[in-house]
């Protein structure tokens, strides 16, 4: 049985995180996971908090295990779903894209477990510091919103610069992935891209057909002249931004261009118009499935491998 630290901290069963993806992590996403054995979280994204907490109490409806709300940073809405996983005694809340030291002692205080996205030792440090839970150390591998590094290399060097339990992300996709975590040090893994091909995954057929249908170079990363690196499939939105990056265009017409893409891909699945954030893992995304069944797939392939990891040693 993989256990871990981070099973006993937040009562759950299996050390399987999903991320919490803007505009389709949502409730019966999450519930799903978490009746799984694993822990879903619902992605804020950008959206208001009357979003999140219809999210909240479908999921709620579906599983009493505890769930995750995961607040994107950038988001115009952070201030108002910061309070609303309060009010709501959401069980634990990861953040991505910037700094959530503004909301940590609230959180603290309000007895939820906080897990942050790092992309940087710095970062790692600084959460540990301020009371962090535990980390979910990110390479940039994985889809949407990436740092500079590796999960090869960010993973050790968090684990070497903190204390608390590291979960590994970017680029983990099935049981190898999750057993390599292990051994760079990590207590835990979580997974976007695999669970976007989940039964209750609610994006658009489109959506989930490219990622099913994707190989190993199908992913591209635009948006570092903004500041805002974004991995997603290389699609006619991706290349079209690329050349607009890099051609000159202006700063706010850049940000229109991508304004309403990820709501396009993932509602409508517009070829043409719909940015498919996606990890570089998309190529070892095969079929559809439950949920809770890549929860297990992954952990039993990861228990394979670790119990035959001694042969290794002479
Ligand atoms: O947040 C993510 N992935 C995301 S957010 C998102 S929505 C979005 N839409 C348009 C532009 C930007 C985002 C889609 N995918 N992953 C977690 C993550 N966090 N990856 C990297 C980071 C990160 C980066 C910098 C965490 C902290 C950080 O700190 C910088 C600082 O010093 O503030």
């Amino acid at each position: 049985m993989l256990k871990s630290s981070i099973c006993e901290m937040l009562g759950i069963e299996y050390p399987v995180f999903q991320g919490g993806m803007a505009w389709i992590a949502d409730g019966k996403l999450a519930a799903a996971v978490s009746n799984g054995g694993g822990l879903g979280f619902i992605g804020a994204g950008n959206a208001p908090a009357g979003y999140v907490k219809e999210q909240i109490e479908i999921a709620r409806n579906i599983t009493d295990k505890p769930i995750g709300v995961n607040i994107m940073l950038l988001s115009p809405f952070a201030d108002e779903v910061a309070e609303l996983v309060i009010e709501e005694k959401i069980e634990v809340v990861s953040t991505g894209a910037g700094n959530p030291s503004k909301y940590m002692k609230a959180w603290l205080e309000a007895g939820i477990k906080v897990i942050p996205v790092v992309a940087s030792v710095g970062m790692a440090k600084l959460m540990t510091r301020i009371g962090a839970s535990a980390l979910i150390a990110e390479g940039g591998e994985a889809g949407g919103h990436v740092g500079e590094l590796t999960t090869m290399v960010i993973v050790p060097q968090v684990c070497d610069a903190t204390d608390l339990p590291v979960i590994a992300a970017g680029g983990i996709a099935d049981g190898r992935g999750v057993a390599a975590a292990f051994m760079l040090g990590a207590q835990g893994i979580q997974m976007g891209t695999r669970f976007l091909s989940a039964d209750e995954c609610n994006i658009h057929p489109v959506y989930k057909e490219k990622i099913i249908k994707a190989g190993d170079l199908c992913t591209m990363v635009t948006g570092k002249r903004l500041g805002h690196p974004v991995r997603s499939l290389r699609t006619q939105f991706s290349r079209d931004y690329s050349k607009a990056e890099y051609g000159g265009m202006p700063d706010d017409e850049l940000e229109e261009l991508g304004t309403g893409a990820l709501r396009l891909a993932v509602q409508e699945g517009d070829n043409v118009k719909g940015c498919f954030l996606s990890g570089q893992s998309a190529g070892m995304v095969k079929q559809e499935q439950p949920a809770a069944e890549i929860v297990k797939e992954v952990i039993e392939e990861a228990e394979e491998i670790l119990l035959r990891a001694p042969e290794w040693v002479k």
